[in-house]
């Protein structure tokens, strides 16, 4: 890393890179709080220095996870608000900017939740996947309507972010079931939606999310279970317009299996890819704060918000 980056900054990217900090959204919010941080804090001589610092901890901060497109949206977000010549000024724009992302980011969520809670009714039963804010938002916001929701959960191996969206639902009042993955299809016919959040949406409405995601969505659309992704506009991604892929982010094999367990199983090859990709035509809604878009549609939203491209201020 580099050595202008301080450690408030270097602590965020750890825990981002070990998944204490994790989804996409959550990823979001520690990156624009972390360039305040840096901002706030920075003793450097001159505008220039300043701006120097700001992408180094930007770049960090970009080069802990691939997947989630909200990380490098933030960063995006936050660094072009650097519009003064001078430090003082600089330092105002960024804690500005990143102020002003966190709260649209919350807005954003409550927003899609109201959205994606007409898609529930009374008496649903919802399968989840892993652990999506934007998705429980949807659910928080039916319970709030005073409809009862169930869910079956899926664990999610290797991490069981699962058990997060248990204990999350519980909070709300919904009863759970926890089921492991591979019983998913089991339990597809007791229930009335899949509902996933997403790390990034492409242009062509693929839908990239935990690995797994695929897989239910097929399953899903063979039973006739409507799959729906709760995204706010952040997980957009703007690449994906000028033809860019997503790069799904390999992490370490001892996630799966230990080293002890593996010497005795003879060594074999493990992968350990943390997220896919559900082609566009097994999803029915993606629900972002701007409403509820058939995923074919999503690339008129994202030319409404991006333009037809994108640059990367941190590696100006
Ligand atoms: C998290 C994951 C979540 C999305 C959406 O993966 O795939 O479904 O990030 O989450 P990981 P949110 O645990 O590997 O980060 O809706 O909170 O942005």
């Amino acid at each position: 890393m580099d050595d202008r980056v301080p450690p408030e900054v270097r602590r965020t990217a750890t825990e981002i890179d070990t998944m204490e900090i994790r989804g996409a959204a959550t990823i979001a919010d520690a990156a624009a709080r972390a360039l305040r941080t840096q901002a706030t804090e920075s003793d450097a001589a001159d505008a220039e220095a300043f701006r120097a610092e700001l992408r180094a901890a930007a770049r960090a901060l970009y080069e802990t996870r691939p997947t989630a497109v909200s990380l490098p949206n933030a960063l995006r977000y936050v660094l072009r608000g650097m519009s003064s010549t001078t430090v003082e000024g600089l330092r105002q724009n960024v804690v500005e900017s990143a102020d002003e992302f966190c709260a649209r980011l919350e807005r954003a969520q409550a927003d899609l939740g109201e959205i994606g809670a007409n898609r529930l009714r009374d008496g649903d039963t919802i399968m989840t996947h892993c652990h999506s804010t934007d998705a429980l938002a949807c659910v928080e916001a039916a319970v709030e309507q005073g409809k009862h929701v169930e869910a079956v959960v899926k664990e999610t191996r290797p991490r069981n972010q699962g058990h997060i969206t248990a204990k999350r639902l519980d909070e709300l009042g919904v009863p759970v079931t926890l089921i492991v993955d591979s019983a998913a299809r089991r339990y597809l016919n007791d229930v009335d939606h899949v509902l996933v959040g997403a790390d990034a949406v492409a242009a062509d409405g693929s839908v990239v999310n935990k690995i797994g995601t695929s897989g239910l969505a097929v399953n899903a659309r063979d039973r006739g279970t409507p799959i729906m992704v709760a995204a706010q506009t952040l997980k957009l991604h703007p690449g994906t317009m000028t033809g860019h892929t997503v790069d799904i982010e390999m992490r370490d094999t001892a996630e799966v299996v230990d080293d002890e367990t593996l010497a005795e199983l003879g060594n074999p090859t493990v992968k350990n890819p943390a997220f896919d990709v559900t082609p566009p035509r097994y999803v029915d809604a993606i629900v972002t704060e701007r409403g509820q878009f058939p995923p074919e549609s999503i690339v008129i939203l994202m030319r409404e918000l991006f333009g037809e491209g994108t640059s990367e201020p941190w590696a100006e």
